[in-house]
């Protein structure tokens, strides 16, 4: 393969919700797609990194830049084999890995489209649907908190996430529990707590959580390793696992027991399948995360769930929770039982509808 040109869009979109986590709150969303064209065909990627960088260190202004001044000078004019060879061709630039997702996704789109082949069986996959979730953002009040569980459950999502933050937490999964004894439920912290908060981490053993998600720093995977030991809940990690080597550090010393992989964090695809695969050789349960994306990232995500050891459901909702009208074709459904079909199609098997896009775009850059 070899990609004759890069189009780099920013779009921006109101989510359909407001999104509050530890770390503040989304209306609104600045987005940089990605779309390759390569020998005939065209792939799209999205990159996950917020315009804020408050969940990790990149944003949307670093992705462009980077993926402009490093990683696309490190691709132009290189004939290589697959997609899976694309993460080594960008080993020069460190980190970053949200850029480097974006492109790489981009290019195993192309690949799939090239190959006549959806993404997800080119990646390895063995399911036709996939199991899905919710994430609920924290809410102003108890009531206001039933009312969006009781929506979700009603549209059949298998499992609730609900984000929390010191003095948002306890009593907020006290009162789920008590409303509903048996749904699968789980909290996710975004980092907010400290080992100092053992002690009130401790009281959510008291309400049969799935897990729990990040407590602690976002790269601090040792303190986690000394919270697992006082915890019977599972802790899942999300932030803390940004390489394999973060997954290898993580399984052994008994940091967490459940991965949330979010491909954009890790690097792309290839490297979500290498921590799939170690998850998968030491019996750690996976989920697809997810980053409030549009049906380009989610479209990705779906794919990417169809691997064997994708056991949990992930934060891989429907089109309508997000956006008001989604920019892909068909828009992503969830059917009454939580569950997403997974397309057929070539690539990642939903079109980008480009006039829309295009009505969104606020800024473009042809790389070439
Ligand atoms: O920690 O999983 C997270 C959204 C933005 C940043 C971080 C996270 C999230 C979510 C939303 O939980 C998941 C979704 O896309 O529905
Ligand atoms: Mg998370």
């Amino acid at each position: 393969m070899r990609i004759e040109r890069v189009v780099l869009r920013e779009i921006r979109m109101p989510l359909a919700m407001r999104f509050e986590t530890s770390f503040g709150t989304t209306t609104e969303r600045r987005i940089m797609l990605v779309e390759v064209k390569a020998d005939g065909v065209t792939g799209w990627g999205e990159c996950v990194a917020d315009e804020k960088p408050y969940y990790s260190p990149e944003n949307i202004d670093t992705a462009w830049t980077i993926t402009r001044d490093f990683l696309w000078p490190d691709l132009r004019g290189r004939e290589f084999g697959s997609a899976s060879d694309v993460l080594a061709l960008l080993h020069r630039t460190r980190g970053h890995n949200m850029a480097k997702a974006s492109l790489e996704s981009a290019i195993w789109d192309a690949e799939a489209k090239q190959k006549k082949v959806p993404l997800w069986k080119l990646l390895g996959g063995c399911r036709e649907e996939v199991a899905s979730g919710v994430s609920i953002g924290i809410q102003p009040t108890s009531e206001d908190l039933i009312a969006a569980v009781e929506k979700e459950l009603a549209a059949g999502y298998q499992r609730i996430k609900i984000k929390i933050k010191p003095g948002n937490d306890i009593d907020r999964i006290e009162v789920l529990r008590k409303r509903w004894p048996n749904i699968r439920l789980m909290a996710d912290a975004n980092s907010a707590y400290s080992l100092a908060d053992a002690p009130l981490l401790k009281k959510l053993d008291e309400f049969g959580l799935m897990m729990i998600e990040q407590p602690l720093g976002w790269d601090d995977i040792y303190s986690h390793v000394k919270l697992q030991k006082q915890l019977k809940t599972p802790i899942c990690l999300d932030e803390c696992i940004h390489e394999y080597e973060h997954a290898v550090a993580a399984i052994e010393t008994g940091a967490c027991k459940i991965i949330n992989m979010k491909m954009g964090r890790v690097g792309g695809h290839s490297q979500m399948r290498r921590i799939h695969d170690l998850c998968k050789n030491s019996g750690i349960p996976m989920w697809c995360g997810g980053m409030l994306e549009t049906g380009i990232g989610r479209a990705h995500n779906i794919a990417l769930s169809t691997l064997e050891n994708f056991t949990l459901p992930g934060d891989v909702a429907a089109s309508k929770r997000y956006w008001a009208e989604d920019i892909v074709e068909p828009e992503i459904q969830v059917t009454p039982k939580g569950t997403i079909r997974v397309p057929n199609g070539p690539g990642i098997g939903y079109e980008p509808i480009l006039q829309r896009i295009d009505k969104v775009t606020v800024r473009s850059e042809v790389l070439a």
